[in-house]
Order: C-alpha cells, then structure tokens, then sequence
C-alpha cells in the first residue's frame, strides 16, 4: 500500500498528479483544504490537500508504505498539468468552434435548399416594394406565380421581368387624348401649372396653334401671376376665373383660340370639400379633356388614392410628373390597376418646353427596367 498526501491547486491537478505517480487504480482517501504561508498571512492562498492511496507497487519500487509528506508538484509535472490544463480547455473550445460550424453550415445547407439561397419569393417582393409597387400589384405577381405553378425555387428576378412585361402590355395604356379645351387638375405642387406651360409652349412654338390660357387658381397667391409670365413670354392671353359660373364665358371668349389650357388649384386628394368645389367648375364646361397630373414621387399608396379620390371628379387621361427625381418606377403599373385611363405625357424636369414627352410604352418600360 502506497499512501500519499499531495498539495495542489484543485482537484484536476491532484488527479493527473495522482495517476502519474500512483497509476490508474490509485484511489483518494481523503481531501481538505490547507492554506499556503503567506505575507505576513496577508496574501494566504487556498490549496487542497489530497491524500491518496494505492495498493499497487510504485515505478522506483521503493514500496513505500507509510503516508509520504505532501506532494509538490515538480516543474515537470506542473507543466504537464499545465500543458494537459490547455489541451483540455483547447479540446472543449474546438469542440465548441466545431459546433458553430456544423450548424453554420446546416444554416447554408437549408439555405441552399430553401428558396431564400435563389431569389425566393421574398427577396423579389423586396424587390417590388423598393420599387414602389402598391400592395395589389404585389398581389398579382403572387397570383401570376402560383398560376403558372412557379415552385418558390422558381422565383426570381426574371420571373418579375416577365410579369412586368405581360401587366405592362395588357394594362397599360398610353394615348394623346387631345382635346380643344384642356384643364389639368392634381395635388398641389405635382407640376400642373408647369406642364401647362410646356405643352402650350410645344403647341404654339411648334405647332404655331392659337392659344388661351384660364386660370381658376384664385385660392394661391401668386399662381395667377406664375400663369401670366408663361402667357407673357409666349405672347398668349390669360383670362381668371373667380367662381364656376363664370368659366363657360371665359372659354366662349377664347372662341378663335385653337387650343384652351384651364390651370386649377392643387387639391389634396383627402380633401373632398375643395375636390367637389372643383367639381363644380368642371361641370359648367362640355368638351372639356381632364388631364389628372400625377408626381411619380409620391409615395404609392397616396398615388393610388389620388387617382381613386380623383375618380369623383372624373378625368381622361394622366400626365405623369417628376420622373426625374426618383428611381422607383412602381407608380406607372399601379396606375393602372386602378384606372383604365390612358397615360398620355411624362414630365422629367423643370425646363420648360423641353422635358415633357408623349408617352410612348418603350420609354415607360425603360423607366421600370431601370431598377428591374
Ligand atoms: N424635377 C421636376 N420638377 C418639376 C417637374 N414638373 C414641375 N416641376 C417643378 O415642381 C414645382 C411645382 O410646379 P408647379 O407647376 O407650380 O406645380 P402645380 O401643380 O401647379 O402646383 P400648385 O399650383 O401649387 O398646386 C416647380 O418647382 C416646378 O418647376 C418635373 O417633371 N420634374
Ligand atoms: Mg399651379
């Protein structure tokens, strides 16, 4: 029987002590807590003395059988503990690292196989909703996909382009709707006054027609005068309306005119109390074109309600504004889910006559393009 004490840090220490000097079938037979000398017992620090025991004969053979004075542990050996110390706490730290890559690459494997890892389905609704696509549209895409049975898989960024191409064809309309007499109604700021003055611009400059212009806008300060200085540099009159009744007569003045532009006030669409009084104007005058003037800038779910709230007022055609300050093209599809009036000119800056353009298909497909 061997029996010795030793003096270590912890148990772990004592163990690999233990089964280094006493072998595998050495067992402990008691262990307590013993404090090292300090300084001036200020700096005492905790140790455990482990006493341990084994019936086997030692490796020197000496077959001692009395309890031996504690153990230092020799610097060989503490840097075995130390070394054995690191390798373990290294096992259980690659053990871990081992564990985050295994579910890392589960992660990528589920990737892989999902949708997601492609261009799911999700990924081109965040597409969509970048590009300003009002909730219905995004609809109809889903519907569209499930249609031709498109697996998530399937989905992606052409699939998009595709749909684009077919709603654009079969939905959108673009047309010159004319007219003799033309007011052009809208929000406030979206460019009514400005296109008014662009077009009336084109057609007197270009197509030497015979204009006049009305102004119904009595509500801003300084329309009425915005107006006379585009009438001023063309060289074409202007005549202000101050309430509804007065409008046929204006336009029966203008009766040698070739072409009639009536500029009107911005109206919220929210507002339906100034949209009636709008109204009221509009109803005194037959053969009259309404241009509903629309900014691309606004946000879709306002540009939809403006065209729906505009609805009561009634209008023929649209006139797209602002292309030029924005990269998010939705507005142009979304109009038409809710309107099956024709677009009939985009705006694409604030020179006046030059950034106005008939709307042609290619040309709005190429502002969708653009961000597809
Ligand atoms: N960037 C850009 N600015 C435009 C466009 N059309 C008009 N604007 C500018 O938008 C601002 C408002 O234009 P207006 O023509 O006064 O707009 P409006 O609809 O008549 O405004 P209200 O009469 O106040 O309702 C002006 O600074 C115009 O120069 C366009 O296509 N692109
Ligand atoms: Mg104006």
């Amino acid at each position: 029987m061997i029996i010795k004490n030793y003096v270590v840090n912890d148990m772990y220490e004592a163990m690999v002590l233990i089964k280094k000097e006493l072998g595998n079938d050495a067992v402990i037979v008691s262990k307590r807590e013993v404090r090292q000398r300090g300084f001036w017992g200020v700096f005492k620090k905790k140790m455990i003395e482990v006493t341990a025991a084994t019936e086997v004969v030692s490796q020197n053979g000496s077959g001692i059988t009395k309890r031996t004075t504690p153990s230092v542990p020799q610097h060989d050996v503490i840097q075995e503990v130390a070394v054995q110390q690191q390798e373990s706490k290294a096992t259980v730290d690659l053990k871990e690292e081992m564990q985050q890559i295994k579910s890392i690459v589960q992660k990528l494997v589920e990737r892989a196989d999902s949708p997601s890892g492609k261009e799911s389905m999700e990924t081109i609704r965040q597409t969509m909703v970048e590009m300003d696509f009002h909730s219905v549209v995004i609809e109809d895409f889903e519907k569209y996909c499930k249609e031709k049975s498109l697996s998530s898989n399937d989905i992606n960024k052409s699939i998009l382009c595709e749909f684009l191409n077919d709603r654009f064809e079969n939905n959108v309309r673009v047309e010159d709707v004319g007219g003799r007499i033309r007011t052009f109604i809208g929000p406030t700021g979206v460019g009514k006054t400005t296109t008014i003055a662009k077009l009336a611009s084109n057609e007197a400059l270009v197509n030497q027609k015979k204009i006049g212009l009305i102004t119904i806008d009595t509500y801003r300060i300084g329309a009425v005068e915005q107006l006379r200085i585009y009438a001023n540099i063309l060289g074409v009159p202007v005549k202000v309306v101050f309430s509804p009744e007065d409008l046929p007569e204006a336009i029966e003045q203008f009766k040698d005119k070739d072409l009639i532009f009536i500029d009107s006030t911005g109206r919220s669409h929210r507002n339906i109390h100034q949209l009636n009084e709008l109204k009221s104007y509009l109803e005194q005058c037959e053969n009259i074109k309404i241009y509903l003037v629309a900014s691309m800038v606004t946000k879709n779910i306002d540009f939809v309600r403006t065209i729906d709230n505009y609805k009561k007022i009634g209008f023929d055609s649209l006139i797209l504004t602002k292309f030029d300050e924005t990269y998010s093209a939705g507005n142009i599809l979304n109009a038409s889910y809710f309107t099956d009036k024709p677009i009939s000119y985009l705006c694409k800056g604030q020179v006046v006559p030059d950034d106005i353009e008939n709307a042609k298909k290619e040309t709005l497909l190429k502002y969708i393009w653009g961000e597809v």
